[in-house]
């Protein structure tokens, strides 16, 4: 048996969360086109015969502006201890500048093996992407073990990525069971889903201020009842959630409960509130209470 931790770690919105879910084959960690979509540190688990991969899903790596921002940072040190293999992300799509590369200078003194990931590639043409490749080239000489273009919307190289990544993995146990795909439970993957609907529906600022409690989940047959408040920081910032009569949060209710069905397995009625609290990303205990515990 084999088995061991990978981490994805990078800037925001360079792809992590969708390479896990590329990966693992299921979706364990939400994704939109807004940047820091990922709070906490996940994990996504794939198992193979005689081998168990768990990839670290974290936070981009940003400047904190909140307690919140702070947590996220924490999050990423703690995913980047102790793993077998370190999975440097960057988009091609954005280029790679030397703050990338000083970066990547600060992974290779992290004590495990790197491996760079250039994601995006189908947003470039394969000159743009040979002439990116070459800029990592470098730093095989400084630990950099392998240098792998992919695009997770085309699938390309994805499997390549896993057996490369595979060939890391230590003799060791199984930590998880065969049937788990993930270190959260299933409270946390519905008000992840929830949140990822409202990133995806509304404009600009206000998605970074929300976050997702469940106030009640209760199974009955083939129907699963599901209560949850959506917090936001200001009484403005709730009008625009809720919309014109309702549309918004009727809109963000559908979109969520399809994906909620899936998961769950069984029919859902979802039930969403909205709450204000005022600054809660710098509030610790709203903080917890939306599920992120530095413990
Ligand atoms: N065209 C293209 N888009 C991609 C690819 N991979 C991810 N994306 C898009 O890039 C955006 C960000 O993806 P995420 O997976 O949320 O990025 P992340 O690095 O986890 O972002 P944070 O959680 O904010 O740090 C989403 O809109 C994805 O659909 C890819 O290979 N090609
Ligand atoms: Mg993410």
């Amino acid at each position: 048996m084999k088995s061991g931790f990978v981490t994805l770690i990078g800037r925001p919105n360079v792809g992590k969360s969708s390479l896990i879910n590329a990966l693992v084959g299921e979706k364990v960690s939400i994704v939109s086109p807004k940047p820091q979509t990922t709070r906490d540190r996940i994990m996504g688990i794939l198992n193979e015969p005689n081998l168990q991969m768990v990839f670290v899903d974290t936070p981009g790596i940003h400047k904190p502006k909140t307690k919140l921002g702070e947590y996220m940072n924490k999050c990423i040190s703690s995913a980047t201890a102790d793993v077998d293999v370190l999975v440097a992300v960057f988009d091609a799509s954005k280029g790679v500048n030397g703050d990338d590369l000083d970066r990547l200078s600060t992974y290779l003194k992290m004590n495990c093996p790197v491996v760079v990931v250039l994601n995006k590639i189908d947003l470039v043409s394969k000159e743009r992407t040979l002439e990116l490749l070459g800029k990592f080239t470098p730093y095989v000489e400084q630990g950099v073990k392998e240098i792998i273009p992919c695009s997770c919307c085309k699938r390309l190289n994805i499997d390549a990525l896993k057996k490369t990544l595979a060939s890391f993995m230590p003799e060791g146990q199984q930590y998880f069971f065969d049937d788990e795909i993930s270190d959260k439970p299933i409270s946390y993957m519905i008000c992840e889903i929830i949140r990822e609907k409202a990133l995806l529906l509304l404009q600009d600022e206000i998605p970074h201020g929300l976050g997702v409690t469940m106030q009640s989940y209760v199974k009955e047959g083939n129907l699963t009842k599901i209560e949850c408040d959506i917090i936001c920081e200001r009484d403005s910032h709730k009008q625009i959630v809720i919309g014109d009569g309702g549309d918004m949060i009727k809109k963000i209710g559908q979109s969520a409960r399809r994906d909620i069905e899936r998961l769950v397995d069984t029919k859902v009625f979802l039930k969403l509130f909205v709450k204000v609290r005022e600054d809660w990303r710098n509030n610790r205990n709203v903080i917890r209470d939306v599920g992120y515990n530095d413990n």
